[in-house]
């Protein structure tokens, strides 16, 4: 056993994590899941969803592979063209990237939403304290007065001006018939998932197979750059990036990935 191995469980606090450990990004959002779960913003569910991600990330690499940038460029670019961007936030989103998020809705001039899929006015409420706390100005999804059609579940649930009225929405980390839904309601998907066989990514118009923690960076590093560049610049990259390679792109990665 290595001494790396030896990283105990019982940490308190992520600077504990020695950088220079082979796994340090899995041992990081590990823990940062743990203390989302703690500090009650972050489903017991997510610690398992944090698992398959964990495992298709170990496969990529654990890097921001060419496609996946590529699809974080498009992202910048359908943001900043957007009349109403929305960004998604859910208890895992909440607990690995909440500053990130802030400052991703900052660069984009975006709303931050809460949307659960195990919804409870608890979880709602200290997610957008945690928001909050983290930079963000306002936060949506706490008053729900709109539903998104053809879902049963609370993930239907959203703010009329918020989701409801969104024409680009940014949706991380959900396996699920939430984007097949606002898909059917024509609005413009970005979704980032580790795993590009996810119903969610499948159907997204902008595929991003990359960590989060690495996506929501490197998302708001494109859009800064991108903040002068002309509409039909931004059109142009919207135009030249092609779903159906990014997904195969990643595919073959981790089928393939040389580890
Ligand atoms: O907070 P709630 O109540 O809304 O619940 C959130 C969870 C995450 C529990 C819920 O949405 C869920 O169960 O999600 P799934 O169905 O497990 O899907 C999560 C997806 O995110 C999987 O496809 C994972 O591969 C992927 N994923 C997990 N961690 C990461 C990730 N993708 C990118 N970066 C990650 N760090």
């Amino acid at each position: 056993m290595s001494d790396y191995d030896s990283v105990s469980a019982d940490i308190e606090t992520e600077e504990e994590i020695p950088e220079e450990h082979p796994r340090y990004q899995d041992l990081l959002t590990r823990h940062r899941i743990e203390a989302g779960v703690e500090k009650g913003i972050t489903h017991l569910q997510g610690m398992h969803a944090e698992g398959r991600g964990s495992a298709f990330d170990y496969l990529l690499g654990e890097e921001t592979i060419p496609s996946a940038d590529a699809a974080e460029r498009a992202a910048a670019a359908h943001l900043l063209l957007a009349d109403r961007p929305v960004l998604s936030i859910n208890g895992n989103v909440a607990a690995l990237v909440p500053g990130e998020m802030a400052a991703l809705a900052d660069a984009v001039d975006a709303d931050l939403e809460v949307n659960l899929f195990n919804r409870t006015p608890d979880r709602i409420e200290a997610i957008a304290e945690h928001l909050r706390e983290h930079g963000a100005d306002d936060v949506k999804g706490l008053e729900a007065d709109a539903r998104i059609p053809n879902l049963d579940h609370e993930r239907s649930k959203v703010d009329a001006d918020g989701i409801y009225a969104a024409d680009v929405v940014l949706v991380p980390l959900e396996d699920g018939d939430r984007a097949e839904a606002l898909d059917e309601m024509g609005k413009t998907e970005i979704v980032i998932d580790l795993n590009p066989l996810s119903r969610s990514p499948q159907v997204a118009d902008v595929p991003v197979v990359d960590n989060i923690i690495r996506a929501v960076p490197t998302i708001t590093e494109h859009a800064r750059e991108l903040a002068d560049a002309d509409e039909a610049d931004l059109r142009a990259i919207v135009a030249d990036f092609d779903r159906e390679r990014a997904l195969e792109a990643a595919e073959e990665r981790i089928r393939s990935g040389d580890l």
